[in-house]
This record gives structure tokens, C-alpha cells and sequence, in this order.
């Protein structure tokens, strides 16, 4: 019998990644979806026919009672969230109970409907989770490449909350013996990416500036380094992390690090342009605290998963280069945003 996935966050990159990867491998998946008319769940549902949904609300613990209830999954990917850093600092409540607060709420809705009791040592119950914890949790950096034992030290709200969900993963897999784990997953990047962070934003406003559609490209801190990868190769990573005799932690990164400068000298290069006579630094953009400098290493992921990287940093940017080139004429340049922001 084929197994089943629930997914949060299905509407997101990593989701439309994951649910595509996982009904590939023969899994019946449906994904969490919030609000009564969902503009990304229409997209989501033509490009992969054999998706089904729930409804249901991080912010809603009942909601997500009754999703568990209803799919009766044997995993949970808890990808749901509020992703965008710079959004934790001007909506930080907001984002703390989603993304942090959150992710206990499903918990507990998988302790319920599994039967756990909260008054004695419960033994595990049969659903897996996975929870999508972040390399923002990192922050200020103890040391350098970060792994699994490297100390937290987050410097936004965003990795604030992403610590809570961590330690409240890792409380209910020692409170109650659930299969429960995090991915402490570096930034991943590719097509599907939000146009708000740094690399799409950089791809698209090249193209856009090529193709004579926008004169220049607003940016921050250039200085930052990130281990960018491929969220196409991350979401692998995360399936395996439920398919190992224990449940563990492990950090997912490339272990290679580059600066928001090298994004966008290659993605300029790329149409043929040099960024210099393009970007312009605003520093209403420089955030309140900045992570300087982040470096995985994923020795425990290569070594116990055999998960490893295939799309290097210079080949990701050329992709989404390309996938926002091809589509050459304004009106479809137009369409190809709304979709993308639709994603
Ligand atoms: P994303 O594209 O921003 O997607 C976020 C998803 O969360 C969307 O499907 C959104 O649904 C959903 N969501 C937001 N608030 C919700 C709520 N109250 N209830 C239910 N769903 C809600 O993010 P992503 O890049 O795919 O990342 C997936 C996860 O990995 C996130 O938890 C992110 O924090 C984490 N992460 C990402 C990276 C990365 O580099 N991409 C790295 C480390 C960790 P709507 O359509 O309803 O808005
Ligand atoms: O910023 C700098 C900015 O917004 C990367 C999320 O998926 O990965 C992502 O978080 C860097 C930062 O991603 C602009 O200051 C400069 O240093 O693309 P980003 P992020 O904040 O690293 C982690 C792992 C997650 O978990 C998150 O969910 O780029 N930067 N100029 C800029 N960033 C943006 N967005 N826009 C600029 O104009």
C-alpha cells in the first residue's frame, strides 16, 4: 500500500518541490492550505493532478486536529511559515506564533490523534515529522562551517521562533517517543523562489533591466555571505531524514559560501551586463541585525543519508537566470511574475 504524506506549506517553493518528489516516489500526498480561496492552490493543482488538500491554519489548533484526522498521514512536513526575514521584525507576533508556536500546535495535534498521553512515557505512536528548521538559527555564527552541535546564537525574530519549533521538535521526540526531526536546511534557491529574497530578486531585476523594463536594481547588504543550493536537491534530503532507522537531526548545506555580490555579478554576466552600472545600495534595506556569514557542513547528512548537492551555486543562478529569460516579451515577462508571485 502506498504510503501518505501531509504537507503545510504545500503553496510554497519547497512544497510544490516536495509534493512532486514524493508523488513521484508512489506516495499519496495532500497539502495544508489556509483561507477560503487560496490564489496558490489552483497553480498547484494544474501542474500536479494527483495532489489532493486540506484545509487548515497554523494559527489554528483545531484546524489541524481535524487535517491529521481527516488524512490520517504516515508523514508530516511541516513547511508552513512565514520565510521572509526582514517580516519578523515589523510583524515579530505574527511571526512568532506561526513559526514557532506553530509548529507545537501540530505537534500536538499529532500527539491527539495518535493517542499519546501527556501523563505518563508515551512510545512513539506511527506518524513521522519533519519540521523545516533554518540555518538562521546559526545567526551570529560560534563557529565555522556550522553542524548540528554548533550553538544558536539567532539575530531576527524569524530565527527566533525557528529555535522554539527546533527545541519543541526535539522535546517531543524525547517527551513522548515521537519519530520527530529537523532539517537544519541552508538557503535554498531555484525558479520557484519568492521574488523577495535576494536571489530572485537579483535574476529577475537582470532580465528585467536587459529586456529594458526597469533601469535599476535596489539592494542591501552586499557584503552577506550565504551556502546557497537548490531546493529542487533539499527536498530529498528531507524525505530521507524519515526513512532512517532513528530519528536525528541533520544539517543540509552545499559547505561552499558566496557573497549577494558574486549573485549578482554572475546573473548580470549572464545577459551580458555588467551589475556595477545597474545596482544602486539602499540602506533602508540593511537589516536591523544582520547574519553576516553563513558555511554548512553537512558531513552527517553525506555520511548517514549518502545526501549530497548536485547543482552548484554558479549552475543555480544560470537556471534561474534562464527560466526568467524565457520568457522574453513584456506581456509574458507580466505573466510569468504574477505567476511566480503566485507561487
Ligand atoms: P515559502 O515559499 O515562503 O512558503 C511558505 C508556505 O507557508 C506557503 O505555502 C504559505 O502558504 C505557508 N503558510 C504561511 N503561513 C501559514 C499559516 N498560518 N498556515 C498555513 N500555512 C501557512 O517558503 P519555502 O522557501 O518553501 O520554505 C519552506 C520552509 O522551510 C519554511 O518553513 C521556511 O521557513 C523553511 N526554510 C526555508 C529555507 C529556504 O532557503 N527556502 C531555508 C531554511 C528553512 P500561503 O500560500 O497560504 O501563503
Ligand atoms: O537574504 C541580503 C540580506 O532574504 C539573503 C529564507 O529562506 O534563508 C532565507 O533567509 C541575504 C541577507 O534570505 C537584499 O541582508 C542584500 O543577508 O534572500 P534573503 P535569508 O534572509 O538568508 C534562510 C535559511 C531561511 O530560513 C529563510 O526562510 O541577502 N540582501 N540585499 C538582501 N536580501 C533581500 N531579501 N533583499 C535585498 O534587497
Amino acid at each position: 500500500m502506498s504510503k501518505r504524506a501531509l504537507i503545510t506549506g504545500i503553496t510554497g517553493q519547497d512544497g510544490s518541490y516536495l509534493a512532486e518528489h514524493l508523488l513521484d516516489l508512489g506516495y499519496e500526498v495532500y497539502g495544508l492550505v489556509r483561507g477560503q480561496a487560496n490564489p496558490r492552490k489552483g497553480r498547484l493543482s494544474q501542474l500536479m493532478k494527483d495532489l489532493s488538500f486540506v484545509g487548515g491554519d497554523m494559527m489554528d489548533q483545531g484546524s489541524l486536529v481535524a487535517a491529521l484526522d481527516a488524512v490520517q498521514p504516515d508523514e508530516v512536513y511541516n513547511l508552513a511559515a512565514i520565510s521572509f526575514v526582514p517580516l519578523s521584525w515589523s510583524q515579530a507576533e505574527l511571526v512568532s506564533e506561526i513559526n514557532g508556536t506553530g509548529v507545537l500546535r501540530i505537534l500536538e495535534a499529532i500527539r491527539i490523534v495518535s493517542g499519546l498521553s501527556t501523563s505518563r512515557t508515551a512510545t512513539g505512536g506511527q506518524i513521522r515529522f519533519y519540521q523545516a528548521s533554518s540555518s538562521e538559527m546559526f545567526g551570529e555564527v560560534a563557529e565555522s562551517p556550522q553542524h548540528e552541535a554548533t550553538p544558536f546564537h539567532p539575530r531576527s525574530p524569524y530565527g527566533v521562533a525557528k529555535s522554539f519549533g527546533h527545541f519543541i521538535t526535539r522535546n517531543y521526540r524525547e517527551s513522548y517517543g515521537l519519530y520527530a526531526v529537523s532539517g537544519m536546511l541552508f538557503n535554498h534557491e531555484s525558479p520557484r523562489r519568492g521574488l523577495e529574497f535576494v536571489t530572485r530578486k537579483i535574476t529577475c531585476g537582470a532580465v528585467n533591466i536587459k529586456l529594458g523594463q526597469q533601469e535599476k536594481l535596489l539592494l542591501g547588504n552586499m557584503a552577506a555571505q550565504r551556502d546557497w543550493g537548490y531546493a529542487g536537491d533539499y527536498v530529498q534530503a528531507m524525505h530521507m531524514m524519515l526513512q532512517q532507522p532513528e530519528p536525528r537531526d541533520y544539517v543540509i548545506g552545499t559547505g561552499r559560501t558566496h557573497t549577494v555580490e558574486d549573485v549578482a555579478r554572475i546573473a548580470f554576466e549572464a545577459v551580458g551586463l555588467d551589475w556595477r552600472d545597474y545596482v544602486v545600495i539602499d540602506p533602508g534595506l540593511v537589516r536591523p541585525a544582520e547574519v553576516d556569514t553563513l558555511c554548512a557542513n553537512p558531513a552527517k547528512a553525506q555520511a548517514e543519508l549518502g545526501w549530497r548537492p548536485t547543482v552548484s551555486f554558479e549552475e543555480l543562478i544560470q537556471m534561474m537566470v534562464d527560466s526568467d529569460l524565457s520568457h522574453t516579451t513584456k506581456e509574458q515577462q507580466y505573466g510569468h511574475l504574477q505567476l511566480a508571485a503566485a507561487w
